[in-house]
């Protein structure tokens, strides 16, 4: 069975403790490969590593370390179909979507901040032409970089691309769910000739191998994707330390939509910001609100349109929706559907576990659901569901509407469906969250901010940003 290996100093390694867990392809249920069982002493080497690397890579001038991030990136472009493959296998989505979403991505994270590093500068400020001033931005030194499973590949480059680009090294932790794109990422920078040390990549657990790294005293700023309940307790123990936290969490995120709407392209859209990788991305939208004027046109659309969605082999061309991530994660948006029920919900469509036949038959594949009928403060219109779960509310007013987009801990995205441009800026400015997508979702442009408020996270990644966070500013003041 195929081994998966950290990637520490440069060469590809085994744990200490010599352990390894299963990894499980989602979409067959079954065990196909293994990965490190690492620990403290694993995360120890690769802090060690990255902190003897640091000296040489943060001052090698910003060209070269732009070439080297550069061709990491095309020789992903050159792997797109294996690193693709991989993806799906791993995390049970579409091939489909790996193909043309997650792989391309990764390269294009590693080629915008290659290249946004070349035009990054500092400010001077002239005092009264009595002194002046000029900020130094200095990479932090060793940083550790934590992703989720739902878009593997992309959030590992997501993190790690302005973490070097800006001179830093890094200890990596991708998820144990998904381990496979990030070992292969591993070789890749091997072959385009990335320094020893500069990246070092530590498989395993979150409570052994990312706890390890909140707690290393070396590691000096950490940026994590994933639940809300695990950035509280990665704060809990690096915010006593002073570390540099960003931390993207979860969302619970409206798609609000007016009956004066592009309804063919609200409700195709809706379809993709409600389904998408199995609703396994925190820009989701959740929660569907609708004018009421415009509900019962809606939800029939919707409906009727969700019931057409394949669920199938995520390896098939035509599948719409693959696998969820993992059996345990299955039951819990299985069981959250009940907890609908329970709490007066109704399911329109959608509701259970499909069986797909052949070799996916012990697959752990969830129909795309819609409920309707539910309070906004009940627990299902609350908390992060993170499958193919939507529920859809009528509103009466702009009010009303804003009020229940806002009405949740989270604040991570919000879609708004309106043609009125008065509305769509008014409703805009005061959704409490970090973005917003007007007639549109998912629309990036990786030069704007990237997180959320409330619950939803703690800073922004994307553009200038990430690499503000991964450098450390420092004003000299000389007196003229
Ligand atoms: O994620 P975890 P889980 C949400 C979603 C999901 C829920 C739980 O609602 O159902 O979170 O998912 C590492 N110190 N999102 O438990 O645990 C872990 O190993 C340091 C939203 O699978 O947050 C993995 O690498 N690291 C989300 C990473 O954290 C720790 C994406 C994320 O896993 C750690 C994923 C610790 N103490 C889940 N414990 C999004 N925002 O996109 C775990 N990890």
């Amino acid at each position: 069975m195929q081994k998966i290996l950290n990637y520490i100093h440069g060469h590809l390694t085994e744990p200490n403790s010599r352990n390894y867990l299963d990894d499980i392809n989602p979409a067959e249920g079954k065990v196909y490969c293994q990965l490190p069982d690492s620990d403290r002493k694993d995360v120890n080497q690769a802090a060690h590593a990255a902190r003897l690397a640091f000296p040489e890579w943060s001052a090698m001038p910003v060209k070269k370390r732009s070439d080297i991030l550069l061709k990491i990136a095309d020789l992903i472009d050159r792997d797109l179909e294996k690193l693709a493959l991989a993806e799906s296998i791993d995390n049970g989505k579409p091939l489909k979507l790996a193909t043309e979403l997650d792989i391309p991505r990764a390269s294009a994270n590693i080629r915008f901040f290659a290249t946004a590093i070349l035009h990054f500068s500092s400010e001077a400020h002239l005092s009264d032409n009595e002194a002046v001033n000029y900020t130094i931005r200095s990479p932090l030194g060793v940083v550790g970089c934590i992703s989720p499973w739902n878009l593997p590949l992309y959030l590992f480059t997501w993190k790690i691309a302005p973490a070097l680009a800006s001179g830093n090294t890094v200890v990596a932790k991708p998820s144990e769910l998904t381990p496979m794109t990030a070992f292969l990422f591993s070789e890749l920078c091997m072959e385009a000739g990335l320094p020893a040390g500069v990246l070092n990549v530590v498989h395993g657990l979150g409570d052994k191998v990312g706890q390890a790294i909140n707690e290393h005293t070396e590691i000096t700023a950490i940026s994590f994707t994933g639940g809300t309940a695990t950035g509280r307790k990665i704060a809990a123990t690096a915010a006593p330390m002073f570390k540099k936290l960003s931390l993207e969490l979860g969302g619970k995120n409206a798609n609000i939509i007016f009956a004066d709407c592009d309804v063919e392209q609200a409700i195709n859209t809706s379809i993709k910001s409600s389904f998408s990788n199995q609703g396994e991305i925190c820009l989701c939208g959740s929660r569907i609100l609708v004018e009421r004027n415009f509900y019962n046109t809606f939800v029939e659309a919707f409906v009727a349109k969700t019931k057409r969605l394949r669920i199938n082999d995520p390896l098939q061309a035509d599948t719409d929706l693959g696998a969820l991530v993992s059996e345990a994660h299955m039951n819990k948006v299985l069981s959250y559907i009940e907890l609908a029920k329970l709490e007066g919900g109704t399911v329109l469509t959608g509701g259970k576990r499909v069986v797909v036949e052949g070799r996916c038959s012990e697959g752990y594949f969830v129909e795309p659901t819609v409920i309707v009928g539910l309070d906004q403060n009940c627990r299902t219109n609350q908390e992060e569901i993170f499958g193919p779960v939507v529920t859809i509310m009528p509103f009466d007013t702009e009010q009303e509407a804003l009020e229940l987009a806002n009405a949740t801990a989270y604040g991570l995205s919000a879609t708004v469906w309106t043609e009125n441009l008065k509305r769509a800026h008014n409703i805009s400015h005061q959704l409490k969250s970090g973005i917003v997508w007007v007639n549109c979702w998912l629309y990036r442009d990786l030069r704007t901010p990237f997180g959320g408020m409330k619950q939803s996270g703690v800073g922004r990644e994307g553009g200038l940003e990430a690499l503000r966070f991964f450098t450390e500013a420092k004003n000299v003041c000389i007196r003229l």
